[in-house]
């Protein structure tokens, strides 16, 4: 395989396990504490707006508790080293790969630390609660809703991800059970336009049928040990 130069990092909650936030299937993860209907959709915030505003909350405050961990280290020196394209699309709403100091990042399913007005539709970087119902920096409205994409809704950013995953000569998928659709199509679009596909996760997912190459074991040492391959030129 001729050397990569474009590639796209697919990461899930599986990078920040070992940092201290819990994944969403893994045993005791969130979807045994809740129901996703109830926390994670918009039929369930229209419901109990309260409900999802202390989930939100909750998981707003512990994120703000912990800190990354070597997976999300190696992934900000390869985006500080690569010299061809690189995409970190993370389905996480945690910031453990900007606080590791990458740059290239993008949140398909928003953000933890960011509010967004249903009215104005303006977002705002946030890290209190917003349970109290605060008004709207932009239109004072108390329209503030988490900035986070639930089921139904649309992921942010899809054509700047396909037009990656067109240009991508190699996609790696970490930490993620692959169970969320379109991210968990992402592999074999990449793969259908050209790239070679590498999966890196505790135990191998629902899509690691259309992975070249799929290990298993904790991101913390799968991650820096790629990514020192990586940037170790063949001979
Ligand atoms: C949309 C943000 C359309 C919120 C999330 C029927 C068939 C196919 C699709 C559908 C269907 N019915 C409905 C759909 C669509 C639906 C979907 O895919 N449903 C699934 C359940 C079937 N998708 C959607 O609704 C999406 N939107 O389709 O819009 C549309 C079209 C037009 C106009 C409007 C809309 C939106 C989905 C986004 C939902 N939001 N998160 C929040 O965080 O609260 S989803 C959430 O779960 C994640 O973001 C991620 O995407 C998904 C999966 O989570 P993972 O990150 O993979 O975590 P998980 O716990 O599952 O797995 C952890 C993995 O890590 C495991 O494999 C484990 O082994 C591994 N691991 C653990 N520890 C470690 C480790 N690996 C390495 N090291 C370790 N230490």
């Amino acid at each position: 395989m001729s050397e990569p130069r474009n590639i796209v990092v697919l990461t899930g909650a599986g990078i920040s396990a070992e940092s201290g936030i819990d994944t969403f299937r893994d045993a005791g993860g969130l979807w045994e504490q809740h129901r996703v209907e109830d926390v994670a959709t918009p039929e369930g915030f229209a419901r109990d707006p309260e409900l999802v505003q202390r989930f939100y909350d909750a998981r707003r405050e512990a994120v703000q508790k912990v800190s990354p961990n070597p997976a999300h280290e190696a992934l900000a020196k390869l985006d500080a080293e690569w010299e061809g394209e690189l995409l970190i699309v993370t389905q996480n709403v945690d910031d453990l790969h900007e606080r590791a100091g990458a740059r290239r990042v993008l949140h398909m399913h928003g953000e933890l630390l960011s509010a967004l007005c249903a009215r104005c539709e303006a977002r705002h970087s946030w890290s209190e609660t917003l349970l109290d119902q605060p008004a709207c920096p932009g239109c004072g409205a108390q329209a503030l809703r988490p900035d986070v994409v639930w089921f139904g809704e649309m992921p942010y950013q899809m054509e700047r991800i396909y037009a990656h995953l067109r240009r991508a000569d190699l996609f790696v998928s970490i930490g993620t059970s692959g169970a969320v659709y379109p991210a968990a199509g992402f592999v074999r679009d990449a793969r259908e336009l050209g790239a070679r596909t590498l999966e890196l996760n505790l135990e191998r997912s629902e899509g690691s049928y259309w992975f070249n190459e799929s290990r298993q074991g904790r991101a913390s040492e799968l991650v820096p040990e790629w990514v020192k391959e990586i940037l170790t030129p063949s001979v």
